[in-house]
Formats: C-alpha cells, structure tokens, sequence
C-alpha cells in the first residue's frame, strides 16, 4: 500500500469520527443541517477527499473509490436517524421556553355558607364567645330529651326528624351543643356553635333539607333579655356592615326557652314591601331565641336562682340569601361551579 493511500485512509477515519462525535453533541435541527452541508455537501469534507483520489495510482483507486463511498453513506445514514429523531420530538430542548407563564392549577374557594360561618365567628369571638362543637349525628337525649323535649312532648313534631337506628338522629338544630357545653364548663359561658343540621323539610325558596345554624348561649349572672336583644342588633349590623339594618323580636314558643321568640332581620330585596323571597311580609326569618329555661339547667346542675342565660340559633342560609343576594336556598347546594366561583 502506497504511503499516499495510508494517509488518505487515515484521513477518513479522522473525518469520520470527527462528524459522529458532532453528532452526538447536537442539540437542535439546525445544527445538525449544519454537520450535514459540512461534511456531504458539494464544498464539504467528504466532497474533499474525493479530490484525493489523484494521489493514488490507478491501482489503488478502486480501494480508495470504495473506503470514500462507505464514508458518505455511513455519515448519510448517522446524519438521517439523528435528524429523525429530533422530528420525533417537537418538544426538544431549544423550543422549551422557561420564561413562559406556568398553566396554573384550578383553584377552589370556600363555599359561601363557610365565608359566612367565618364572618358570624369572627364577629362573636371579638365580642368574647367561644366556638364549640358538636357532633351532627346526635343522640335522642342532646337533640331532645336534655332539652326539655320529652319523647311524648308533641314540641317533637314542629320538626321533621330523620332517625338513625337506636336513639340517635340527624340533628335536627345545634341547640344540642349548649348541652354538651354547659356539661363540661360551669358559668360565665358565652360561646357560639356553627354547624350543619337536617330535618325532613321540603326544599323551597328558603328551606333546604341540609342547612346550617349557629347557636349562641351567654349564661351568667343577672343576663336578660335586653342582653340578647343588644347582641343580635350588633351583630346584624355588624354582618351587613349596615347600621340601618332592622331586627324584628316576635312572641314565639321553644320547650328549652322561657320566654321564647323569633327574630327576623328586614329583608334586602324588597327593602320591606314584600317579595317572594320574604314571602311577602318585608322580613326573613333568621333564628328563634329567648331565655334559657330554668329545666335545661336542672340537666347540666346549674342553679337558676343564681344564673340565667339566652339563647338563639341562627340560620346561616338565611343571613347568605341576605349577603350575597341570592333569591333561592337551593343553590347553595348544587354545587353549579359559575355560581361558586363568584365568590
Ligand atoms: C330552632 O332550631 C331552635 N333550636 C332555635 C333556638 C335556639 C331557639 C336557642 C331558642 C334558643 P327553628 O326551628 O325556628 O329553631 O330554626 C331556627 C332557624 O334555623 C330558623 O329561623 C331558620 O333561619 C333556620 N332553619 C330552620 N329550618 C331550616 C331549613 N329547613 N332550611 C334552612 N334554614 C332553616
């Protein structure tokens, strides 16, 4: 073999494994078009060495015609699968843009009931209620009997009870709580008790088969009535941050209050004239109250020659429809995401 065959061989073998190792390290599809024209095109390196083909006698040249071939084809064949692979993968390297705003992820909020249940906790535990809770599968004795609801007492029928197996029950109000509360804390006791409560209503305008209460007690000495009418006026106000807000007290009966009532705030709608909503009286109903009987103090052992105490228990709904404006109960529990979300 002449010395001139010996260096162009190992020419090609240079040139050979100079463009795989390009290849290798190429990160996009224009670099690669690059390592193409270099080494195959019509000026590139291949193109050169077929130049060469002078230097080596005739004898030679079929030797050196075919390494030279090889050559081209082999880097033909590793140039088309690299840039194939980089086809396969629209997503490379170069065409990620890190300064891009990241998709954000769905976020939820809270349901307006809790905003409200935040709102009513906020405003009772500045005026120096505690929070407690209860469980919403009750026993007959809490939801009832403790009370002041004997099983015969026919109070049991004002509200449609769903009855669980034993003597439990869905509760059916959160008065259970001031049970359980006055059970375990001796007075002075102010503590509030939001949660959710169930009875077998059928589902109009303003009730809904699951709904929320917030209980209120205040037990100390010398509480009265004036105490309670004066809490419920500021909190209403409070809640709708609107001083002309009005709180109605209206006569009513209750087995664990004496004297009992109801309370209504005027109804936003209709600024009082009358609407559906506040079935056409100018007020809604927000929660019954009054003054704790003296026999549900017998339950817990409190002397009520010495302490006395109020009561209330709100509807949550009740004060939502009037926040939020929203004309109908049921659609805080279908769950209808356009409506969730504007809040
Ligand atoms: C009671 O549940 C008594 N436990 C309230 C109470 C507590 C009285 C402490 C005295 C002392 P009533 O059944 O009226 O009372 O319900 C109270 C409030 O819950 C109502 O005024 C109303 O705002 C709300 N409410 C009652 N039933 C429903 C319902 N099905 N859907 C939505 N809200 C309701």
């Amino acid at each position: 073999m002449s010395e001139n065959l010996q260096k162009t061989l190992a020419e090609i073998a240079r040139i050979e494994k100079q463009c795989q190792s390009l290849l290798v390290t190429a990160t996009n599809l224009q670099e690669l078009e690059k390592i193409k024209s270099d080494f195959l095109g019509r000026k590139g390196a291949v193109q050169a060495l077929f130049a060469l083909m002078g230097r080596v006698g005739a004898d030679e040249k079929p030797h050196l015609g075919a390494a030279l071939n090889r050559l081209k084809e082999t880097l033909q064949a590793e140039i088309e699968t690299r840039m194939a692979s980089f086809q396969r993968q629209p997503m490379a390297i170069d065409s990620f843009d890190p300064s891009l705003p990241a998709k954000l992820p769905a976020m939820g909020s809270l349901h307006p009931i809790l905003q409200v249940m935040d709102e009513v906790k906020q405003i009772f535990t500045s005026m120096g209620f505690r929070v407690e809770e209860g469980p919403e599968i009750e026993s007959d004795y809490y939801n009832f009997e403790a009370l002041n609801i004997p099983a015969y007492h026919p109070s049991r029928d004002m509200q449609d009870t769903f009855y669980l197996s034993g003597q439990h029950v869905l509760r059916t109000h959160t008065s259970p709580v001031q049970i359980r509360t006055m059970e375990t804390q001796k007075p002075p006791v102010r503590m509030i008790a939001p949660g959710r409560c169930f009875r077998k209503d059928t589902p109009d305008a303003t009730h809904s088969p699951t709904f929320h209460q917030c209980e209120g007690l205040c037990v100390d000495r010398g509480v009265s009535f004036a105490d309670l009418k004066g809490v419920v006026q500021a909190f209403a106000q409070k809640i709708f941050a609107d001083k002309s807000m009005r709180v109605r007290f209206r006569p009513s009966f209750f087995p664990f209050t004496e004297p009992s009532a109801e309370y209504d705030f005027s109804c936003i709608f209709c600024k009082g004239k009358g609407c559906r909503v506040c079935k056409n009286t100018g007020w809604l109903e927000i929660s019954g109250a009054g003054m704790v009987d003296p026999a549900v103090f017998g339950f817990v052992d409190y002397d009520p020659e010495i302490f006395s105490g109020y009561a209330f228990g709100m509807g949550l709904e009740r004060i939502a429809i009037l926040k939020y404006r929203v004309n109908d109960i049921r659609i805080f529990f279908e769950n209808d995401i356009r409506f969730l979300e504007q809040f």
